[in-house]
């Protein structure tokens, strides 16, 4: 009934008559009175006028689960939506949702997370209020060794979104970065669980730093946040559903070809570093060559002077010649 009553005061003009919402909701004009209290807790602005109804003023940035849902238009993302204050990680929360049948789509988010988490064991600063914790399950039926590339397709949807949301030109560091103005500004963690030889289900956690000011002194140098490039407020709940919408358009995009062949033309084209001489650190060996964009398979394509190699996500960074970017 929440969100039936937000998106009323959305859509309507102007002032919406209590007896109306009443009427099309078929509830009492108590009930209606006091899901507009909760909703001025939770940060809306709504003038209650006698005689006249209720009217939703312009609020900045309300970040709730009713939110979200008033701003989203997608198929799949988000029909199942979780929305916390506070989680261990929403990579975690997702999964022990996966384990317990949660649906194709769902969408976990959280205000805060005690335990974000990067890749190998790395951790992620997400402190309270501050960003978009979100990770989304799914249950693709692709083979195992293809999941890596929704990484890639990920970062393609948060540049988008930022880029609809701010007007703010990301751009994508292979192969889970998103950098504004030589900084990351977001960080992807793709895992999952599998079957044999088949998926059970993969969980794409997406951090965005949306109003962070002030970063830990190691992050300094190569973190940002959207509120650190914009004087405009940021809206994060328009932003993580341009995110999940952006996020279907080119996903659907990857399953015809199982691959990236239709997505690495777009991708190549907002690679930070493209063009440009990059170092490649793997375990073994660190070489330097020239990054020229990504193949179908989502690897990295450098040239050497012994010729063009195909880097594979994994074990291995890229970095610039001069510092992170
Ligand atoms: C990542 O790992 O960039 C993946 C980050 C994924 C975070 C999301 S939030 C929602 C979901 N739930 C989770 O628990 N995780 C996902 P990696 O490439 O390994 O980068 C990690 C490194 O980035 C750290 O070692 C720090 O150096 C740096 N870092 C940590 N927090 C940061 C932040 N908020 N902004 C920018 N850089 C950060």
């Amino acid at each position: 009934m929440k969100t039936k009553i937000l998106k009323a005061l959305k859509d309507a003009p102007g002032y919406v008559s209590g007896q109306e919402l009443c009427k099309n909701l078929g509830v009492s004009r108590t009930a209606v009175w006091k899901v507009i209290r909760q909703l001025q807790e939770d940060g809306y602005q709504i003038e209650a006028v006698r005689n006249r109804g209720y009217c939703l003023l312009e609020s900045e940035d309300v970040f709730t689960g009713e939110e979200i849902r008033s701003v989203l238009h997608t198929r799949r993302i988000g029909q199942e939506l979780a929305f916390l204050d506070i989680t261990d990680s929403t990579n975690n929360e997702a999964r022990r949702r996966a384990e317990q049948g949660a649906p194709d789509g769902t969408l976990v988010v959280a205000l805060e997370q005690t335990a974000g988490k990067g890749r190998r064991g790395r951790s992620w600063v997400s402190s309270g209020g501050t960003g978009i914790w979100m990770s989304l399950l799914l249950r693709p039926d692709i083979p195992p060794e293809c999941a890596s590339m929704l990484t890639l397709v990920a970062a393609m949807a948060v540049e988008a979104g930022i880029f609809l949301v701010t007007g703010l030109k990301g751009q994508i560091k292979w192969p889970n970065d998103v950098i504004l103005d030589g900084k990351k500004v977001c960080g992807i963690l793709t895992e999952m669980s599998t079957e044999m030889e088949s998926i059970h289900y993969v969980i794409v956690g997406i951090g965005i730093n949306v109003g962070i000011r002030e970063f830990p002194e190691d992050l300094q140098d190569k973190a940002t946040s959207l509120i650190l490039h914009t004087d405009k407020g940021v809206n994060r709940a328009a932003l993580t559903a341009a995110v999940a919408e952006a996020w279907e358009d080119y996903y659907e995009s990857f399953l015809k070809t199982l691959d990236l062949s239709l997505l690495k033309e777009e991708y190549s084209k907002n690679l930070v570093n493209r063009d440009r001489e990059v170092k490649v650190l793997t375990p073994g060996n660190i070489y330097t060559g020239i990054s020229r964009g990504i193949n179908e398979r989502g690897e990295l394509l450098v040239e050497t002077a012994d010729g063009v190699r195909a880097v594979m996500s994994g074990e291995v960074s890229v970095r610039g010649i001069y510092g992170y970017v």
